[in-house]
Order: structure tokens, then C-alpha cells, then sequence
């Protein structure tokens, strides 16, 4: 069954993703300077062009539904999450949040991580089954995060990892699969490969170099996947609608 949920999220095929739950995932400190405030962030989506902003359930409700922002940007909603300060070595995300009221809140996608090779991923397994049919069931996309990460896992970033991570992705239903770089545009491909019809975007990772970051994205989208979701590297840029146009010149041209 293919469907076209992803459509919503899409310019020239592509999809270019403001990610916004830092303040749930590492705590405010990776807010710097403006991005504190989510309506700098969501301004900063729509002038960037973004064809998606990543929002938690709080931020949405209070600063996209039913505002101007809905009707110039599309919502995906994240609807789990879980903070830096347990340090748990087998992680677990829990829900915070439905797919009905992500509907109600105008969200047309939803994101949940899982994080693969935990002692609880089946626990993510079923959480997402569920998300996944309940999400099209309301057609709209279901977006998977899928990070490996626990006591089982050596290399998070290891290419074997992310295949593995991309091929699961696949089998679960997911429309879409976000994973981090594993270091080469020949090892990404293989995760392309794996994910067979399920897009894939990178998942941006910590600030960097504006050189570094464009050369990632630029191996990434030769390698096949169809964009990129990026938080830290762009708000927490000196010059974050400059470094999205960059971006920009690489993901959609
Ligand atoms: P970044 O581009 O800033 O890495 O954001 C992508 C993202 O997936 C966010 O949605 C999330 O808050 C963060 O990375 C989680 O990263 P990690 O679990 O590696 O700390």
C-alpha cells in the first residue's frame, strides 16, 4: 500500500525539516541566543523555507495551532521524547502525546524515536505499530527516528548500525526514516538501499562547521536520501537564514 502522506512535506520531492525539541531532548542550553523563544524559530522556518518544523506537543499548542504559522508551514509533530538526565545506558522515549490530538493540534505528520538495539526496543517496536496504523488511518505520514543506542550497541554511528537502522524502518511501515551519518556517501547509500521505498532524511547532529555541515548533506542526498531535518546547526549558526540558503542550494538544486 503506497501512499502519499509525505506530500504535504515536499518541495522539488525533497524535504527540508527545522527540528525544534532540543529544549525536551538536551535541556534550554541548546537554545542559544534567540531560539529560546519557539515564534523566532517558527519565523525563521517560514522565511527559511522550510517544508516542515518539528515541534513537541506544548510548543505546538501554544504557538502554531490555530495561528498563521499553520497555515504557511506543515506540522510535524513529535510525539514522544525523553531528557539527557537519567544517564540510562538502554534508553527509552515514552509517548506524551496521541496521534488523534496531533490531528486536532494540525499536524500532518508524526515523529517517535526509537532507539534500536535498547534493552527496550520492543517496546518502541510495538509503541510505533501502532502510531504507524493509527497515522494512516487519519492519512497523515509516520516518521521514524531511529537511532541505535544501548548496552548492546558499540558504534551508534557505525554504517552497519545505520543499515540495520534504515532496514527497520522499512519493515515497521514507517513513510519516512531519520538516522544520523554514519561517514561516507558510499556507506549512506547502503542504508538507502535498505530503506528500499521509505524515504530517508539525516538527522543534522551537533553544531559544526558551515563547510562541514554542507558537505555531509551534499554526500547525503547523492547517496539518495530525499533531505534533511537539522536543529542545532542552523540556530545555533551566527547567521541561520544565511547557512539555511546554503542548505538549501544543496538539498533542492
Ligand atoms: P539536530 O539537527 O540538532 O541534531 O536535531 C535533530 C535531532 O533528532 C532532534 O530532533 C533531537 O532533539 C536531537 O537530534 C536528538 O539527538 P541525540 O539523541 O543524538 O541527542
Amino acid at each position: 500500500m503506497n501512499n502519499n502522506f509525505l506530500q504535504p512535506f515536499l518541495h522539488k520531492g525533497k524535504a527540508l525539516f527545522l527540528a525544534y525539541d532540543h529544549g525536551f531532548e538536551h535541556g534550554p542550553k541548546d537554545l542559544t541566543g534567540k531560539s529560546i523563544d519557539p515564534e523566532y524559530i517558527l519565523d525563521l522556518a517560514v522565511k527559511g523555507g522550510y517544508t516542515g518544523i518539528i515541534l513537541q506537543k506544548g510548543i505546538a499548542e501554544k504557538y502554531y495551532t490555530d495561528t498563521k504559522y499553520q497555515k504557511t508551514i506543515p506540522l510535524i509533530l513529535k510525539i514522544n521524547g525523553k531528557t539527557n538526565i537519567p544517564q540510562t545506558a538502554d534508553p527509552y522515549s515514552s509517548i506524551n502525546c496521541s496521534v488523534d490530538y496531533a490531528k486536532r493540534l494540525g499536524a500532518k505528520a508524526v515523529g517517535y524515536t526509537i532507539y534500536l538495539g535498547s534493552k527496550h526496543e520492543e517496546k518502541m517496536f510495538y509503541d510505533f505499530g501502532k502510531i504507524q496504523e493509527q497515522a494512516h488511518k487519519l492519512k497523515m505520514a509516520s516518521i521514524a527516528w531511529i537511532y541505535p543506542r544501548g548496552s548492546a550497541v558499540e558504534d551508534e554511528f557505525s554504517p552497519e548500525m545505520t543499515v540495520y537502522a534504515a532496514r527497520v524502518g522499512l519493515e515497521l511501515g514507517a513513510d519516512m526514516i531519520k538516522i544520523k551519518y554514519c561517514g561516507s556517501e558510499e556507506t549512506f547509500k547502503k542504508a538507502v538501499q535498505a530503506a528500499g521505498k521509505t524515504k530517508i532524511i539525516l538527522s543534522g547532529g551537533p553544531e559544526v562547521e558551515d563547510e562541514e555541515i554542507l558537505k555531509t548533506i551534499e554526500s547525503v542526498i547523492k547517496a539518495g536520501a530525499i533531505g534533511i531535518a537539522v536543529g542545532r546547526n542552523i540556530f545555533q549558526d551566527q547567521n541561520p537564514l544565511a547557512i539555511t540558503e546554503k542548505i538549501k542550494g544543496v538539498v533542492f538544486d
